[in-house]
């Protein structure tokens, strides 16, 4: 070797920004910006962004409206049909020509596309989830080079491939006509939610969504930096696994310097770096055994305290090859399945840092069908709504996409843990080899770029595959069920697993969700009953079982999804409507509705204990009912959480010590029903708001069996405290209590849920004079000896609204004002009033409560607004609904 060649790198996870230190080293041109895009027949042509999409292309230079308008789904159906193709000029300057490598790095090519540099086809792609590098060196002039994409259609390569699959099928082969989407997703290695879903539209798009950009080099290119932190238990001491991939066009031998400053800790190689593109090298440096190394924990546990890892990599006479820089973290994670003494089954809970964590939190869908419009904002505010809502974790769902950098690193500093699907969803998989090796590439590059973030705490191949399989979605003949097992295996266990425990065994594997864990591998990878409550995780749905009897719910070890569905708002359902589609029965709301008999099985559960509105005036009785939706949703969610919770330290037959709660789904698509608890552009539905109270790090839970009360105190915190049960009992027909109760104070060790208190129904409310089942209701709260609370307030009907005596119109009053901390309104009730909802309309923001039952005449709410408003605006703009609004006397 004899050039000296400096290559400078600065590496913070994924987010690589290269410069050319002297004018002669790596150097990187993007191709980021506007290009060129038409269609097969070039009746359409247009400019186009890249990062983008063609839909996005489209709506932005007139061609189409807003896609999510209406049934504008089905009106631009011909767009994912056609083929289309992305070109773009570019000069090249003479040293960058010069370089004895260029590569043309696509990040992300949504999908079969082949690729042409000056004429010359460079390759083919077929993997949305894969970046392609290309090597082109020769290819490239000074000026007038032309890169071009030629993207087929989604929706006809994948009908292309199951054609040509002629040995068997490989079921689905389409979605549910309520769906209204696509056939055969199963076979395209692309968001298989975008070919509809139950809650989405059919987009199955097209487009470059991730960067493109040049790459030019002499001696090597550092592909990935990751970093996995270990812990030796015996002798308590961190150190930290650097794992690198390089690209090197000559072998060279180098010292590499691996330094974490804040921890006075630093060690240096002497490596033989092989010549090629992907080999790999691992290194570990101990940390300092003086360096207090602060851990990184989940979200309300402690901290999330990053380091700095630098690289350096030195030829032996000194010269810098190359530099890197990355954000570490330190946490330890374990996935607990051991026998319980009493019960058959096996433990399912993770252990961060040595500690057993709660995991409490939601689902994760794709933030929009077009993922260019999933800006750093929406992340932010997704991301901060989840975390405020006291959630520790959200599950990237295995239909949709590997998310952005920007995702996790958000994740990271949040101390939202995630449980990471792969993308394979509700389907049977292809296993040719070619559909394989693109999976093994796919895996192989998702894991590279995200395996050093904490935030992830699990790696999991499928969503409720194994399911599908067991109990047999699909109706497969007995006789053919060996070829689709075996498929399974070749796919989950001989592939992906494999892929994932050679590169990352630093955290658990799981084959699906839910799965019985362990013991569906002992049954071969597939159980007999994946949904079997005493292993693994637990998928459970029932929509008109009714939801305020825990006894429907299954005592799960781990609550991996669960949900009930709601309307959002009207002023998120406005901008992709019209007057004549806000009524029930309107086409628009059959046509959003993608789930079967959605919205009648949401009217059906909110009748079970409410009255349905009853307004004559159609506006008011739509609005009214998505109201009620809401509160349904919101009331069915919190109780099965809160049971999820309480029994998180009990076993009862076997079942229970459950130790997960995250329900389906926190986010929407698009604006339409769904399983969300926020609302498509970051509304908070009534859910989100209870679930930060029914997630708070201590809470108090009431249910009722046969005729006892009981309530229980459950604590995710670290200490253990000494709590009693405030229980007062308040007519619906006053919001001056009747009586209080209080209970013993009970030892309430921390990371437990007990029993404090234990009554029965009759006898409490014969204590609090004349007082009945239909005319009083229970507030309760948890306080130490000297009386201070913990946990928020809770409350529990003892019958169904519907049936409660002495409610009345509560005549709620709002007055916004203005004082120090900013928007503040001052509510007025004249008695008790259920389900307080304010709305601010189209102002985006979020109020300090919401949903409330209200038991006393004033109550101040607090706005936090999302841009600038006023007094005035807030008032014109706010709504205040409660139970007794929703019927006309
Ligand atoms: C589960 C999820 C999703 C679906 C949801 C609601 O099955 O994994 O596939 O959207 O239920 O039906």
């Amino acid at each position: 070797m004899n050039v000296h060649v400096l290559v400078f790198f600065l590496l913070s996870f994924g987010v690589r920004e290269v410069w050319s230190h002297d004018g002669i080293s790596p150097l990187v041109q993007s191709l980021d910006g506007e290009w060129n895009l038409w269609n097969s027949n070039e009746s359409i042509s247009l400019t186009a962004r890249v990062p983008g999409c063609v839909h996005t292309a489209l709506q932005e230079r007139g061609f189409i409206q807003d896609p999510y308008f209406r049934f504008n789904d089905l009106l631009y159906e011909w767009i994912s049909l056609d083929n289309w193709t992305y070109a773009t000029t570019f000069v090249v300057s003479k040293e960058f020509r010069s370089k004895r490598q260029v590569l043309l790095i696509l990040d992300g090519v949504d999908t079969a596309a082949s690729v042409w540099l000056n004429g010359v086809l460079v390759g083919s792609t077929d993997n949305m989830f894969c970046p392609y590098v290309f090597r082109v060196q020769g290819l490239l002039k000074a000026a007038n080079n032309t890169l071009t994409v030629h993207i087929l259609s989604s929706v006809v390569f994948a009908a292309q491939k199951r054609n040509a699959h002629t040995a068997y099928s490989v079921p689905p082969e389409c979605p549910p006509d309520v769906q209204k989407g696509q056939c055969h997703v199963n076979f395209i290695r692309k968001a298989q939610s975008s070919f509809s879903w139950d809650w989405g539209p059919s987009f199955p798009g097209a487009g470059l969504w991730k960067g493109v950009r040049l790459e030019a080099f002499d001696l090597l290119r550092l592909v990935h930096l990751a970093a996995l932190p270990l812990y030796d238990i015996v002798r308590s001491s961190w150190s930290l696994q650097v794992d690198m991939l390089v690209d090197a066009l000559v072998p060279t031998s180098a010292q590499i310097t691996l330094d974490l400053p804040e921890l006075h800790s630093s060690v240096t190689f002497l490596t033989n770096i092989r010549q090629g593109p992907g080999f790999t090298y691992t290194f570990t440096l101990h940390v300092n055994a003086s360096s207090n190394v602060k851990l990184w924990w989940p979200n309300g546990h402690g901290q999330q305290t990053s380091y700095r890892l630098l690289v350096t990599a030195r030829l032996l006479d000194g010269f810098a090859l190359l530099q890197a820089q990355s954000k570490v973290y330190f946490r330890r994670v374990e996935l607990v399945q051991e026998s319980i003494a009493g019960s058959s089954g096996l433990t399912f809970y993770f252990r961060i840092n040595g500690k057993p964590i709660f995991l409490k939190g939601s689902n994760w869908i794709p933030a929009h069908s077009f993922q260019d419009r999933v800006t750093p904002h929406v992340l932010e505010d997704l991301l901060g709504s989840a975390a405020e809502a006291n959630m520790n974790v959200l599950r990237v769902w295995g239909g949709g996409v590997y998310e952005q950098d920007a995702f996790y690193e958000a994740c990271d500093e949040n101390g939202l843990m995630v449980w990471q699907d792969f993308m394979f969803a509700c389907a049977m998989y292809p296993t040719e080899d070619d559909f394989v090796r693109s999976v093994r590439e796919e895996v192989y590059q998702q894991i590279w770029r995200l395996k050093s973030h904490p935030s992830i705490i699990v790696w999991s191949a499928n969503n409720e595959n194994e399911a599908a399989l067991a109990t047999d979605w699909f109706h497969i003949p007995i006789w053919k069920r060996p070829v689709y097992f075996k498929d399974y295996v070749t796919l989950y266990v001989d592939n992906i697993m494999a892929v994932v425990k050679q590169e990352d065994p630093s955290r658990p594997f799981l084959v699906s969700s839910p799965t019985n864990g362990a013991e569906s591998e002992r049954e071969g990878y597939v159980a007999s009953d994946p949904y079997d409550p005493r292993y693994g995780d637990t998928h459970f749905y029932s929509y008109l079982d009714d939801c305020w009897d825990w006894r429907a719910f299954p005592r799960a070890r781990f609550a991996s999804e669960y949900g009930f569905q709601s309307w959002p708002s009207l002023s998120t359902l406005r901008p992709v409507s019209l007057a004549e589609d806000w009524s029930m029965s309107s086409r628009f709301a059959r046509h959003r509705q993608h789930h079967q008999d959605g919205n009648q099985q949401m009217l059906k559960q909110a009748a079970l204990h409410f009255h349905l509105p009853n307004s004559s005036e159609p506006l008011a009785n739509f609005t009214h009912t998505l109201y009620l939706t809401q509160v349904m949703q919101a009331q069915c969610v919190k109780t099965q959480t809160e049971f999820y919770r309480r029994s998180r330290s009990e076993l009862v037959g076997g079942l229970g010590n459950t130790m997960g709660a995250l329900y389906w789904q926190l986010n929407d698509i698009w604006q339409a029903p769904s399983w969300s608890s926020i609302e498509f552009g970051g509304k908070w539905k009534m859910l989100h708001y209870l679930a930060a109270d029914f997630f708070a790090d201590v809470l108090p839970v009431a249910f009722e069996d046969d005729d006892t009360l009981l309530i229980y105190a459950v604590s995710d915190l670290s200490q253990d405290l000494k709590l009693r049960a405030v229980v007062t009992v308040y007519a619906w027909s006053t919001p001056e209590p009747l009586c209080t109760l209080k209970s013993d104070l009970v030892a309430v060790l921390g990371g437990s849920a007990i029993a404090v208190f234990k009554g029965r129904v009759a006898a409490l409310l014969a204590e609090c004079g004349r007082c009945s089942r239909f005319s009083c209701l229970l507030a309760f709260r948890l306080e130490e000896g000297d009386g201070t609370q913990h946990g928020p307030a809770n409350h529990h009907f003892l019958c169904s609204p519907k049936d409660a005596l002495g409610l009345r119109p509560p005549n709620i009053t709002a007055k916004v004002r203005e004082d120090e901390t900013g928007l503040v309104v001052d509510l007025q009730a004249s008695t008790v009033a259920p389900f307080v909802w304010l709305d601010a309309g189209d102002i985006p923001g979020r109020f300090s409560t919401n949903g409330f039952l209200m038991l006393s005449r004033n109550r101040t709410v607090a706005f936090r607004a999302g841009r600038n408003t006023s007094v005035t605006e807030l008032t014109q703009a706010l709504t205040v609904t409660s139970l007794s609004d929703l019927y006309s006397p």
